[in-house]
């Protein structure tokens, strides 16, 4: 979709230019002719004023085109069996999705949220385009594919299974958020920590404490270790103190949820929040 923007603009700039080229050599003798200019340099002032003032108008045009470009995508991230594909049904259909295969394939698809479709009979809804992108480590390089078009990102964390996943729930949600576009777009993120159906669910308190405990140590060992990543990643949190999600430039909120029992309200909140209706 970028890259064919980038080719429309393109070719429109180009046709731009020649169009104005002509335009300008055409004033530029009847400058002449009609003003009956004799001094050169007030002619040549002229025309660079008028060449000055076209190239500012097509800038305008392109950088309000490029602002207007409506970004409708919200990522679903999270490690294997957390609850994205259910998530994902959820949302779509508000049916309950069976099985506990791991995903090999990301989810794609641009939908009206089904409790807004029973809510709004008849009322036109805009479409979101929900991703949800497997957890498997092959697949992670997925998210880079659909982040230019992110609004948003769900990141489901396991409440249930938290404890024994800490560490690889915290790396990788430190990938994301350290992400250049991720910090540099502020690309809300929301942590939805899912089974709270289950009573040894952890609360979402205890997992945000443990993931900011977790990732100020990654703070600290990614910075001595990995410089080979330096120009992708960007460093998150403040200098001064312990690492806490309210010091990141993007908005990072915290919900608990149940999508086996449907519980899914905090979610589609946030994502009518990053995709208005
Ligand atoms: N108890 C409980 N189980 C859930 C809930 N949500 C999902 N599950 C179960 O968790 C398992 C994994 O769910 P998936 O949606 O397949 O997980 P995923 O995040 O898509 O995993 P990958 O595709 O491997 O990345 C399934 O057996 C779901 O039925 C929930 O809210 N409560
Ligand atoms: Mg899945």
């Amino acid at each position: 979709m970028d890259r064919d923007l980038g080719g429309s603009i393109a070719s429109g700039l180009s046709s731009v230019m020649d169009q104005l080229s002509q335009h300008l050599s055409q004033q530029w003798s009847e400058l002449q002719q009609h003003l009956n200019v004799k001094d050169e340099q007030t002619a040549v002032l002229v025309t660079l004023g008028v060449l000055v003032f076209t190239l500012l108008l097509v800038y305008l045009v392109i950088r309000g085109a490029l602002k207007g470009k409506k970004r409708d995508t919200v990522l679903l991230l999270g490690l294997s069996g957390a609850g994205k594909t259910a998530l994902y049904y959820q949302l779509r259909d508000g049916s309950l999705h069976q099985g506990t295969v791991t995903s090999m394939e990301a989810n794609e698809g641009r939908f009206v949220l089904n409790s807004e479709a029973k809510e709004k009979k008849g009322k036109k809804m805009k479409p979101v385009h929900v991703v949800d992108v497997p957890g498997h480590p092959r697949l992670k390089p997925k998210i880079d594919e659909f982040l230019p078009q992110a609004s948003g990102i769900v990141y489901m964390v396991d409440a249930l299974d938290f404890m024994p996943q800490l560490r690889q729930t915290a790396e990788y949600l430190y990938d994301v958020l350290t992400k250049a576009w991720v910090v540099k777009r502020k690309i809300p993120v929301l942590l939805a920590c899912n089974k709270i159906d289950k009573v040894t669910a952890h609360s979402m308190d205890f997992i945000r404490k443990q993931l900011e405990k977790e990732i100020e140590k990654l703070r600290t060992t990614r910075k001595t270790t990995s410089d080979a990543d330096v120009g992708t990643e960007i460093s998150i949190g403040s200098e001064t103190g312990p690492f806490q999600f309210t010091q990141c430039a993007n908005k990072i909120s915290i919900v608990e949820t149940s999508v086996l029992q449907g519980n899914i309200r905090d979610i589609e909140v946030f994502i009518r929040e990053c995709v208005p209706r």
